[in-house]
């Protein structure tokens, strides 16, 4: 990122999270209240384990905010892992005796960081690498993309998001393009959120729990897909000029950094492979001032600059990899064939890693505002967005 610095901490069973975020202008409004709304978003969802009842992720403010208003220092906060009073021995920091130390985890989860994180770093204890690579890392990511989404909001761009796939069932099975499977009745976009999985579909989402309930019954894991997008972008962000400036690059290399993500799609995506040109490109709308198109196949992106049009990226994310029915595995230390290690975990984090995917799209868009409009006070950057939003509407001949 080009002018925000985000840098995170924390294991998944330490003391807790804690995060910096650099950049933010002065003067911006930050609402705890939100900050901690998207923290439970990330909470809710059907499929986890046990944990998400026993955490209340609330943000803790270090450093960076006055009266309710950024400073333009340095942003600081903590987040506490209420399940570290029954983890002070197995993560303790002092060191502990040797003929007291739990025992070593050797037999790695196919699929999980634990064999060749164990080989990069030289330990023989998975625990060493698989605390970090955890899910739980991502909260303190949406705390850094709540304050992203908030400066984002203040220039009057919204994002939002919604699970459109879980293993083979899918969500709007009959939209061809992306955002068709969007409904054009759902004004707040608000409608993922108080269902179970984040699905809009309620149909298929009657069958998505019934798939959660048979992995689950199988001692099995499912993953799926779901949308992010972005509204209201400005004309402009991103550039074509070089490879590390594109913004469909940018928010894919984002997109793919959230655990377990194996595959990222702008608009059409894959979806361009068996189609003609025609069906692909998006076409001016002649009734509209704003240059809108009649299509948005492209996701709001064409030469990697933001056109306008609702940013809409799609992410893969593949079943979680620790199974209750556990796959083959070698213990690392004796080399014998067994089973794989077994924690205790979420049958599907699919409905978590949506709010993920708008904290990482907040963050890389926020970052580019900042770096097309600059600003070092909000009033600063709004009145520069403002501009461009005026000097980007389409004259009428
Ligand atoms: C995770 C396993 C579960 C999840 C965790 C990610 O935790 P535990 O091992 O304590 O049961 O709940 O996710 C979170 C704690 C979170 O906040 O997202 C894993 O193995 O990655």
């Amino acid at each position: 990122m080009r002018r925000l610095r985000v840098l995170t901490a924390g294991e998944s069973h330490g003391p807790g999270l804690l995060g910096v975020v650099e950049g933010l202008p002065a003067g911006m409004r930050v609402s705890t209240r939100l900050v901690n709304r998207d923290l439970a978003r990330r909470q809710h969802g059907y499929g986890s384990g046990r944990r998400m009842q026993i955490e209340r992720d609330r943000v803790e403010w270090m450093a960076g905010i006055r009266y309710g208003r950024t400073l333009g220092s340095p942003i600081g906060f903590t987040l506490a892992n209420r399940d570290w009073e029954n983890w002070t021995d197995r993560m303790a920091v002092e060191p502990i005796p040797t003929g007291r130390r739990p025992r070593p985890i050797t037999r790695a989860r196919p699929g999980h960081v634990d064999l060749a994180g164990a080989l990069k770093y030289g330990t023989d204890d998975v625990r060493d690498v698989l605390e970090r690579a955890s899910a739980r890392s991502t909260a303190a990511r949406v705390v850094a993309g709540a304050l992203a989404r908030q400066l984002l909001a203040a220039t009057g761009v919204r994002i939002w998001s919604f699970v459109d796939r879980l293993g083979t069932v899918r969500a709007f099975p009959d939209a061809e393009d992306p955002m068709e499977r969007i409904p054009a009745d759902w004004p707040e976009h608000d409608l993922a959120d108080p269902s179970p999985l984040r699905c809009p579909d309620p149909e298929a989402e009657a069958r998505m729990l019934a798939e959660v309930d048979a992995a689950k019954e199988a001692g099995d894991s499912i993953g799926g897909s779901f949308v992010v997008v972005a509204e209201r972008v400005p004309i402009g962000l991103g550039s074509s000029s070089e490879w590390d400036t594109r913004l469909d690059g940018l928010l894919a290399g984002a997109a793919m950094a959230i655990p377990g993500v194996k595959g990222v799609e702008i608009g059409l995506g894959f979806g361009v492979v068996d189609r003609r040109g025609s069906a692909v490109h998006d076409v001016v709308d002649e009734a509209d001032a704003a240059w809108a198109r009649t299509t948005n196949r492209a996701g709001g992106i064409e030469g990697g600059i933001s056109n306008g049009e609702p940013i809409v990226v799609r992410c893969a994310q593949k079943p979680v990899s620790t199974l209750r029915k556990a796959l083959p595995s070698l213990d690392m230390t004796t080399g014998e064939s067994g089973r794989a290690h077994i924690e205790r975990t979420d049958v599907t984090v699919l409905a978590r890693a949506g709010i993920v995917g708008e904290a990482m799209v907040a963050l890389v868009l926020a970052d580019q505002l900042l770096h097309s409009f600059g600003g070092d006070s909000i009033a600063e950057l709004r009145a520069a967005v403002a501009r461009r939003r005026r000097r980007t509407e389409r004259r009428r001949g």
